[in-house]
């Protein structure tokens, strides 16, 4: 075992997700491989490793980051809790459903700290490119020491891909927009809403990005909101302020033009147009193309590359399960490389995965796309020693916050759920998220009667 070398490329969520599998399986006595983690930043936590930076970063290197200032979890922290990690051990008394970034990346890093995970990891190291050589059965892979402005080899086994796939905008071209005076983002770009203060805003798109975006803007003080939808609309009941049209068809000046016939003035256009899975250290074979869904197809069981099962890709599906999802992954591409769980032949994999695909194809409203990822991790789940929780609860909390946020898209952060791994109940935050502008750990953590002393004083 010690002879095999596996590559972990990132570490975000999912990277530190299969560190942790080793961790564990280690913990238990056992002979682990050589694993080396490379990750292009300077720190760990992935897309919750928040940068203030567009563009490039220091290195030259195109930014990672798609999250903002003032983002708060979209979804009940209780769906997302590790079951190894509670959030009680961590912060050792309950805290609110919806925590903000800062607070959920301090829990991420955590469970990590526990280990010596960090010994594993390279900072500052992107992957440039890879080749496989059919006969070694090896990878090598080209890396470029950012730091040091260095490139050299190396080979492994086996390689996991941990890159996430929100990161490299879609950006669509509408007619006109080349001439509008205002500014023109991708939500990747957006660091916070601070700048549309009083200012009409337009989003073209209709899922999470363009919601959360919409209702941060229209909190901070946007003087409007209009989302522009290209299928459905989101169909919310949206406070005054915040409106849904059709998509636009072009753009002349400042003013926008909507299918309806409608037309309107923006300062500033936010393109929340979704993201690119995007591979560009993958020769194109060994690349997995495919849209945003809860099904990429080509993955046995949701990671094994079926053109070449060594390479393993975590998280690459459109996501309400997240670090539990990636975990359950972990665990079992862990058990793949450690000879512990074998693969079928590529007719069965066919077969499994086009099984996925059918029962995929029948999903038709968000409740049914719960029950269909809780399908998939339960499925993981029984194949590995990955701590059981109750997936099924998680996922009746996961319709809960659909139903929230159909009742109140302004409130429903203020709800608390049930911990199924702890049993414990969420505490109410000590301030409404309406009226909660500071999104600070030290904050958050702040007991109720300080939080009123800093206001007063
Ligand atoms: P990422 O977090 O994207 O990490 C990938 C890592 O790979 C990064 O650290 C990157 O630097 C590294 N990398 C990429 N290319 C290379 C390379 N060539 N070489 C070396 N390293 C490389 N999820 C929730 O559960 N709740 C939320 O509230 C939530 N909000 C979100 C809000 C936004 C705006 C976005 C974009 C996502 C949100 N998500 C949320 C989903 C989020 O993507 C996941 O929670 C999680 O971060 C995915 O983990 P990952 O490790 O798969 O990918
Ligand atoms: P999603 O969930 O992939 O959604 C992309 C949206 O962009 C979706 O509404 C699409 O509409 C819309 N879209 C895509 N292309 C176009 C064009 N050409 N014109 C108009 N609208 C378009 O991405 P998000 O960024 O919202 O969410 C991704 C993650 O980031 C998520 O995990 C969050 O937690 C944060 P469609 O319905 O396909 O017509």
């Amino acid at each position: 075992m010690k002879n095999k070398r596996i590559a972990i490329i990132g570490a975000g969520p999912s990277g530190l997700a299969q560190i942790r599998a080793f961790e564990s399986a280690k913990k238990q006595g056992k002979e682990i491989p050589e694993i080396v983690c490379f990750e292009k930043q300077a720190n760990w936590g992935g897309m919750w490793n928040y940068t203030w930076r567009t563009g490039v970063g220091k290195f030259g290197e195109p930014i990672h980051g798609s999250m903002y200032k003032y983002l708060w979890s979209n979804g009940p922290k209780e769906c997302l809790e590790f079951s190894d990690y509670s959030f009680d051990e961590h912060f050792k008394k309950p805290i609110s459903s919806y925590p903000p970034r800062p607070v959920l990346f301090d829990y991420i890093q955590g469970r990590i700290n526990k280990s010596n995970a960090r010994d594993y990891i390279r900072f500052n190291t992107t992957l440039r490119w890879l080749t496989f050589n059919e006969e070694t059965e090896k990878f090598t892979l080209f890396l470029d020491d950012l730091k040091n402005n260095k490139t050299y080899e190396e080979k492994f086994d086996y390689v996991v891909v941990a890159t996430g796939h929100f990161s490299t905008p879609n950006m669509p071209f509408f007619e006109g927009i080349d001439d509008f005076p205002g500014a023109v983002m991708h939500a990747h770009d957006f660091r916070g809403a601070d700048q549309f203060i009083d200012k009409d805003l337009l989003l073209i798109g209709s899922s999470y990005s363009a919601e959360d975006i919409g209702v941060q803007s229209y909190k901070h003080g946007a003087k409007s909101v209009t989302l522009s939808y290209r299928s459905n609309p989101i169909g919310l009941s949206w406070p005054e302020g915040i409106e849904e049209r059709p998509l636009v068809t072009h753009f002349e000046g400042n003013t926008a033009f909507f299918k309806d016939g409608t037309s309107k003035r923006f300062d500033a256009v936010v393109m929340c147009t979704g993201y690119q899975h995007k591979f560009p250290f993958l020769p194109s074979y060994l690349r997995l193309k495919t849209e945003n869904n809860l099904y990429p197809d080509h993955l046995y069981k949701g990671i094994f590359f079926q053109t070449q099962p060594k390479l393993i890709y975590l998280g690459m599906q459109d996501q309400y399960y997240t670090f539990n999802m990636f975990d359950t992954q972990a665990w079992l591409s862990r058990d793949y490389m450690m000879g512990e769980f074998e693969l079928p032949s590529k007719e069965e994999q066919r077969k499994d995965i086009d099984l996925w695909l059918e029962k995929y194809s029948k999903v038709d409203d968000p409740k049914e796309d719960v029950d269909f990822q809780a399908d998939y991790i339960k499925d993981l789940i029984q194949m590995t020693d990955y701590p059981e929780f109750n997936v099924d609860k998680v996922g009746e909390m996961f319709k809960q916050w659909l139903q929230d946020k159909e009742d109140n898209i302004l409130t429903y952060r203020d709800k608390t759920f049930r911990s199924v791994v702890t049993g414990t109940m969420a505490a109410e935050h000590h301030t409404e998220w309406m009226d909660e502008l500071d999104d600070s750990l030290e904050r958050y953590l702040m007991k109720e009667e300080k939080t009123k002393e800093t206001v007063l004083s």
